[in-house]
């Protein structure tokens, strides 16, 4: 059905940016209990009708999801040299949202070898093991919409995506988990209440191919490091808790840093975690946010990865409107979502 897929897939990407643009002022901090209520108070002031503030800014998590989204929709064939020369450009543009060091060698050694070989700069990262930063999966989200009916394809351009920046395994399979679990959160029924241990059954799966295929590149490190995650996953979403419970652990065994191993899966937690919780769509949304941010450390990219996965699942509807419209450029990622849906239906070829 057009019109709910039209919901989910801006659900999904405003979801990606509210969580940016919420989460930015407090990346890098550790979160005290005192802070959390600050968090808390500061979502309920800007879910306010009448509250002014200046516009939350966003940083390159959503400059890097809104260049991706733009490549497909110009090029609904996929064009990864595309893709590379729009990531250079909005480096270069706008070069202050956030990124990091390292990634701008790629920008200039991309810029500099005219985009010859689009994934050599990528390749020589870290002494030519790649980065294994969630840089990757942090800006997939486009990838999972346009290819909603096509797993096999979104694999592919999901890879071909990361690469461009991230050739180090556990890099690419942060995206590719990241990308399947919007995917799938995307794909999920409202009429039943959503089975949370069966969506971890699904990605473990999903997951196997990509961790068996990469053992020898991985020698002496976990073998299947995010398939182990996705079991502690489990054994947190089986086990009672109550609000702050948990809390250290999560942090010791899932992370909240700058890696993809250490955050996608934290996102994906933050997400079934407030499924568990609540059935009301609008409180799951908000409390996927909340806790991302709350858990601290690489809290606008968490925040982000766990929105794009809320949003997707419980539509644009269920999303705060006066929480979005604090967000800058809201209605050109709505714009995005749409153009996005309508070009992955071979609806405009061009635009
Ligand atoms: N860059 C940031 N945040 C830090 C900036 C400081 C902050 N504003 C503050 O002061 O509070 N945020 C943005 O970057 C993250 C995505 O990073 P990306 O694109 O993956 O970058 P990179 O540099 O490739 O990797 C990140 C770090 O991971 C470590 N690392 C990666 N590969 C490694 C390897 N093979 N060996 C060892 N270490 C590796 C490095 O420390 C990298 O710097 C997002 O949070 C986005 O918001
Ligand atoms: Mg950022
Ligand atoms: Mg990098
Ligand atoms: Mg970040």
């Amino acid at each position: 059905n057009y019109e709910i897929l039209k919901s989910r897939f801006r659900g999904c990407l405003l979801g990606s940016l509210l969580g940016d643009c919420l989460g930015a002022p407090f990346e890098g901090d550790e979160i005290t209990a005192g802070e959390k209520t600050v968090i808390k108070n500061y979502l309920d002031k800007l879910e306010e009708p009448n509250f002014k503030g200046p516009i939350k800014r966003y940083t390159d998590d959503t400059a890097m999801t809104r260049s991706v989204a733009k490549a497909l929709i110009d090029k609904p064939e996929p064009d990864f040299k595309f893709m590379a020369k729009l990531f250079v450009k909005e480096y270069f543009l706008e070069p202050n949202r956030g990124y990091g060091q390292n990634v701008v060698t790629v920008f200039k050694k991309l810029k500099h070898n005219k985009f010859e070989n689009i994934y050599k700069p990528a390749s020589e990262q870290f002494d030519g093991s790649g980065s294994l930063g969630n840089g990757g999966a942090m800006r997939i989200a486009p990838i999972a919409l346009f290819y909603f009916d096509n797993y096999n394809s979104m694999i592919d351009a999901a890879t071909k995506a990361t690469k461009i920046t991230h050739t180090n395994p556990l890099g690419v399979n942060g995206a590719l988990l990241q990308c399947i679990a919007v995917q799938e959160s995307l794909l999920s029924e409202h009429e039943v209440k959503l089975d949370v241990h069966n969506f971890v059954k699904v990605l473990l799966h999903r997951m196997k191919p990509f961790e068996y295929e990469d053992d020898e590149d991985l020698d002496g490190i976990m073998e299947e490091p995010y398939r182990e995650k996705l079991l502690t996953i489990q054994n947190l979403l089986q086990r009672r808790y109550d609000r702050d419970e948990l809390y250290d652990e999560i942090l010791e065994t899932l992370g909240n840093s700058i890696s993809a191993p250490g955050s996608v899966p934290t996102a994906i937690y933050c997400f079934l975690r407030a499924c568990l919780e609540t059935s009301d769509f609008k409180k799951i949304f908000r409390n996927t946010v909340e806790y991302a941010i709350g858990l601290g450390g690489d809290t606008d990219t968490i925040a982000s990865m766990a929105g794009a996965i809320a949003g997707a699942y419980v539509g644009e509807e269920n999303l705060n409107h006066h929480v979005i419209k604090h967000c800058e450029k809201y209605e050109e990622m709505i714009d995005l979502a749409d153009n996005l849906l309508a070009s992955s239906q071979g609806e405009i070829s061009n635009k």
